[in-house]
């Protein structure tokens, strides 16, 4: 049987020997090959399916071993990844030990940032350009960005210092008119208006008949400048990108391996700046992707039936549908709350409350420092805001969660969701570190429920106060609820719910449904007593509480899905020097100081010792410790 072109492929220097209907056709055995892996593993579909060409195209014209490569966000990179040698193990995708669903420079020297997060290729590949300019290498730079990548703060920043560069610089506008849902601002509504204008493949065909009249012997450049020409005078979408001092060219049809290519080599060539506008769709070639774009940007594992896309139903609640259902219902009560997301209504369960309060819900796009900053000015005049939002994309407005929100003390209520190990997504995505940059902000209120009823007394106490407030909460399925009803939030105060003299379990937030289960398996196996304590709050502590459990010199392990340093185990050990307490039989568990690639959610807690076997073996042998040795100062 005849290898497809996808099999002969396995460096990306193998295009130049295939010609235009054999690049569309790679282009589209690309797509095929996407949906068959993606369908199995989960993933990114939409956003990749529809770039199939223009990746195809860029590595055709640039010769990226030598040229850069930049992908914005970095989630639309599959095609690259199978057409630089990483075709064989595309399979793996975003499972333990296989492919990163992400860049990955550890996997390839093609991919040079390991990203996931929106809108930094435009300032990294500012520097590499200005970088090779100074070392003088003579090696192109592109910068591959979304429609609504573009519009975050950092893109914009490194629009204003790139065009500044003396030398070739190629930002790839890929406008698919969507981030996650449809894009909203200005500059969607700008983008939208070129929409609607010729594409460069119109004005092309317009402007070849033109140039049938052109003296014989025109050189293709002269023509091409006559293509350019009528574009500039044709569009005025671009005129901003022209009055930075870009060069404009497009829009292109994204889908059009030939014009892409034509576009490409022309703009290989310009020693100055240049945006490359191309219009895409986002799931082309398969038709439940096109039709909810949104549902298939990164759904887990389906199967087709009938022509239908069908997913496993989920046999239990996630945390952020617990959150979507206590919004709504808070939302009824109080009027006064608002809902802020950065282009994630669906991600952070914003969809149902925007249904049944469309007024009070607001999308600001990718720009968390520009969402976290306007929550606080809509707390200063008065109303509640509650920022839903990724713990990992929250990092970028930790400067407007200082000055804005704590340093005014302003009510502004941060939901976060993904706190802790993400599984597929890996290392950018993990909401590792929310405790320790929040936990420092005086005056913050910082809670870690344990289940949904938790959750939502959370979210009743942080609406009382007068001060700001965070929660965190995992990408996970709630546990069931902890027995008997749920006491109501108060602050400082944490909850016992499991008694017992042999050790301490001391448990910030969602491990709790393993500690207990981890206490449980002590009991039975051993008849030992442990008790489980739900902190409840990061800040301000239980001080009262955990003081007098470490003072009882019992054993104590403190469990947290965040990283060990900075985190709500770091707290009590604070606590315990500032009452000069003996915390020498205090352990922490927690993640560990190095970045955790993409696997199962199971499978990187189990590996950072969090689930309840590895939970009950250390304590275990705490245990076994103290009895050894009463009175002695364990090493
Ligand atoms: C700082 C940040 N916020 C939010 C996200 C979540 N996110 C991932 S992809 C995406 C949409 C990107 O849209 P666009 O840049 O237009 O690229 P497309 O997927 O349309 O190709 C969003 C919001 C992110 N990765 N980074």
């Amino acid at each position: 049987m005849s290898k497809t072109l996808l099999e002969r492929i396995t460096d990306p220097h193998q295009l130049r020997k295939l010609d235009e209907n054999e690049l569309t056709r790679l282009a589209e055995e690309l797509r095929q090959r996407i949906i068959e892996v993606v369908s199995r593993r989960g993933g990114h579909l939409a956003s990749n399916l529809g770039i199939t060409e223009l990746t195809v195209a860029l590595h055709y014209v640039f010769d990226f071993s030598r040229d850069r490569l930049l992908w914005d966000v970095g989630h639309q990179c599959y095609a690259h990844k199978i057409l630089t040698g990483r075709g064989g193990r595309f399979e793996t995708l975003r499972q333990a030990g296989g492919l990163s669903g992400f860049p990955a420079p550890d996997e390839s020297p093609y991919d040079l940032f390991a990203t996931g997060h929106a809108g930094t290729a435009i300032s990294t590949a500012a520097g590499l350009a200005w970088a090779d300019q100074a070392l003088g290498r003579d090696s192109r730079v592109v910068a591959v960005v979304g429609d609504a990548s573009i519009v975050n703060g950092l893109s914009l920043e490194g629009i204003n210092n790139a065009a500044l560069l003396r030398r070739q610089f190629l930002i790839v506008l890929n406008d698919n008119s969507m981030a996650i849902e449809r894009t909203h601002g200005a500059m969607a509504r700008a983008l939208d208006r070129i929409r609607m204008t010729p594409t460069y493949s119109d004005i092309k065909h317009s402007t070849e008949s033109l140039l049938h009249h052109l003296p014989l012997g025109s050189e293709i450049t002269d023509a091409l400048r006559h293509i350019k020409a009528g574009l500039k005078t044709t569009l005025h979408g671009g005129q901003v990108f022209e009055a930075l001092g870009f060069g404009y060219y497009g829009p292109v049809d994204g889908h059009n391996v030939a014009d892409l290519i034509r576009a490409l080599r022309w703009l290989a060539r310009l020693d100055r700046p240049s945006i490359l506008h191309v219009h895409t769709v986002k799931g082309q070639g398969c038709q439940y992707a096109v039709e909810d774009p949104c549902r298939f940007h990164s759904p887990s594992a389906w199967k087709v039936e009938n022509g239908r896309a069908v997913f496993a139903e989920r046999t239990r609640r996630t945390w952020t549908q617990a959150f979507a259902d206590a919004l709504v219902e808070l939302g009824g009560r109080d009027e006064r709350i608002v809902a802020i997301t950065a282009a994630m209504p669906d991600g952070t369960g914003l969809v149902e409350f925007r249904k049944a309060f469309p007024r009070r819900c607001l999308d600001v796009g990718i720009n968390e420092s520009h969402g976290v900053a306007m929550a606080a000015g809509l707390a200063k005049a008065g109303l509640r805001p509650v920022v839903a939002i990724y713990s990992t994309f929250l990092q970028r407005a930790m400067d407007q969660v200082f000055q804005e929100v704590a340093l005014q003390q302003l009510p502004v209520l941060l939901c976060m969701d993904r706190a802790g190990l993400v599984g597929s997504d890996g290392a950018v995505h993990h909401g590792f570190m929310d405790i320790a940059y929040l936990r420092p902000l005086p005056g913050m209120v910082l809670m870690a429920p344990a289940d949904a009823a938790e959750l939502k007394a959370a979210m009743e106490l942080a609406l009382r106060l007068d001060g700001p407030a965070a929660i965190r909460y995992p990408r996970d399925e709630v546990p069931g609820d902890l027995e008997g009803p749920c006491p109501p939030f108060e602050l400082a105060r944490a909850r016992t719910v499991r008694e017992g003299d042999d050790a301490t379990l001391l448990c910030c937030g969602s491990l709790l449904e393993a500690a207990l289960a981890a206490a449980e398996e002590l009991a039975r196996t051993e008849g030992l007593e442990v008790a489980v304590v739900n902190a409840r709050f990061a800040k301000p502590l239980d001080e009262n509480c955990i003081a007098e459990r470490i003072a009882s010199g019992r054993p104590m392990i403190v469990c947290e899905d965040h990283a060990v340093t900075g985190g709500f185990g770091s707290a009590v050990l604070e606590l315990a020097a500032a009452r000069g307490l003996d915390a020498a039989r205090v352990r922490l568990m927690g993640l560990p100081d190095r970045f955790i690639p993409h696997a199962s959610r199971r499978e990187q807690l189990a590996a950072a010792g969090l689930d309840a076997e590895h939970i009950a073996v250390h304590l275990r042998a705490r245990i076994r410790d103290a009895a050894e040795s009463p009175g002695v100062r364990p090493r």
